[in-house]
């Protein structure tokens, strides 16, 4: 079904062509979604194959560069001053520290680090200034940058992306009308705004969600759905399990089904063709079967190392011992076209 106005020619790797869709509705969703399993995993594998390597993942090294007393409520966040969690307070870390923990990233293999702050939106003055310095050392170790800082205006995006910032991170997390369930102290709109402010300063866009918060199929879907129908698919689709953190709201949350999570994985697979699809949060309750699965549905990129933001993750020895088990490897080399040396 070629619509003109909502679909554009892209080359594939290949060399054939084919097209991205930004039209999609709740129900186009909902039957991708819905096929038997084997048909699922096998469209999603078979729209994998047209546009990357599939036994390539690529790793992304995370860093909570400002932690906690985040004035945000996010029901699933550890880093909200709203809860009790015990997560420890600090300011911007100092730029020796963050030099040394990019290093070691590249060292270990990943080609992109995250650098996360807990606030609600970027404030124009000595911390923002600090993190543009961050963004900087990063940029010039010839690792990928991207940032997740909270809200952005359009001036403050445009400085990130000049500091070398590649890619910036905000989530939508969940369907629009799920959102309200979850965030109290924010809008779905506020997030879109931010989303454009990073699109027009031609950073890439990282945005995704999270399942397991209580929400519905199509809840699931419904975030799907506005991820692919906006202008361009944001080169990243981070697909989180809630890390359920004692004293959120969400601590007892309900467990989520693996063939649940990859359905949605496979099924972003197919609605963004050439996102890189991540594997992200809540790899540490996940079965090496179940991430090999997420990787056959089309999953391409997992965060790495020994720490998400605040959270526990797997760590290089198990996922180097998983890669070698599926004859998989990490992808070297980056997105970023202007090269720094190291
Ligand atoms: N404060 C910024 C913001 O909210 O955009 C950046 C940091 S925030 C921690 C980044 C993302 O981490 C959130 O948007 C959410 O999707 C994810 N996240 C936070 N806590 C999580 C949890 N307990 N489980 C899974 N994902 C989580
Ligand atoms: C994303 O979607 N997941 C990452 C990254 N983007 C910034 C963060 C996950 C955080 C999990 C909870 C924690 O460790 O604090
Ligand atoms: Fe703050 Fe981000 Fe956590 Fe929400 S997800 S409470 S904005 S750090």
């Amino acid at each position: 079904m070629h619509n003109e106005s909502t679909c554009c020619s892209v080359s594939s790797k290949n060399g054939s062509s084919s097209e991205l869709k930004h039209s999609w509705t709740l129900e186009e969703a909902q039957r991708i979604y819905s096929q038997p399993f084997p048909e699922l995993i096998h469209q999603a594998q078979t729209v994998h194959r047209t546009y990357f390597n599939p036994n390539e993942v690529q790793r992304s090294t995370l860093l909570s560069v400002k932690t906690g007393g985040c004035p945000e409520d996010c029901a699933y966040c550890p880093q909200s001053a709203h809860y009790k969690t015990g997560v420890e307070r600090h300011g911007v870390l100092p730029k020796d520290v963050v030099r040394s923990k990019a290093l070691q990233a590249k060292e270990s293999g990943s080609t992109r680090f995250c650098m996360g702050a807990a606030w609600r939106e970027v404030k124009d003055g000595k911390d923002f200034d600090a993190i543009l310095d961050l963004v900087r050392e990063v940029r010039s170790t010839g690792l990928e940058v991207c940032c997740t800082l909270g809200m952005l205006n359009e001036s403050q995006a445009q400085r990130l992306k000049e500091a070398g910032c590649y890619a910036y991170n905000h989530n939508l997390d969940t369907s629009p009308e799920y959102y309200g369930e979850i965030i109290s102290t924010r809008t779905y709109q506020d997030r879109l705004k931010t989303l454009q402010n990073v699109r027009d300063a031609g950073m890439t866009v990282c945005c995704g969600g999270i399942v397991g918060m209580g929400e519905g199929i199509n809840d699931r879907l419904g975030l799907l759905v506005q991820l692919a129908n906006q202008e361009t698919h944001p080169e990243s689709v981070p697909i989180n399990m809630l890390v359920k953190v004692e004293g959120t709201p969400l601590a007892k949350g309900d467990h989520v089904d693996p063939f649940e999570f990859v359905r949605m994985v496979a099924t972003a697979r197919v609605m963004m063709p050439r996102s890189m699809v991540r594997l992200s949060a809540g790899r540490m309750e996940m079965s090496d079967e179940m991430q090999a699965l997420c990787f056959i549905a089309g999953a391409n990129s997992i965060f790495a190392g020994e720490k998400l933001l605040t959270t526990l993750n797997p760590g290089d020895d198990h996922d180097n011992k998983l890669m070698q088990r599926l004859g998989m490897h990490y992808r070297e080399g980056s997105d970023c076209s202007t090269d720094v040396a190291a």
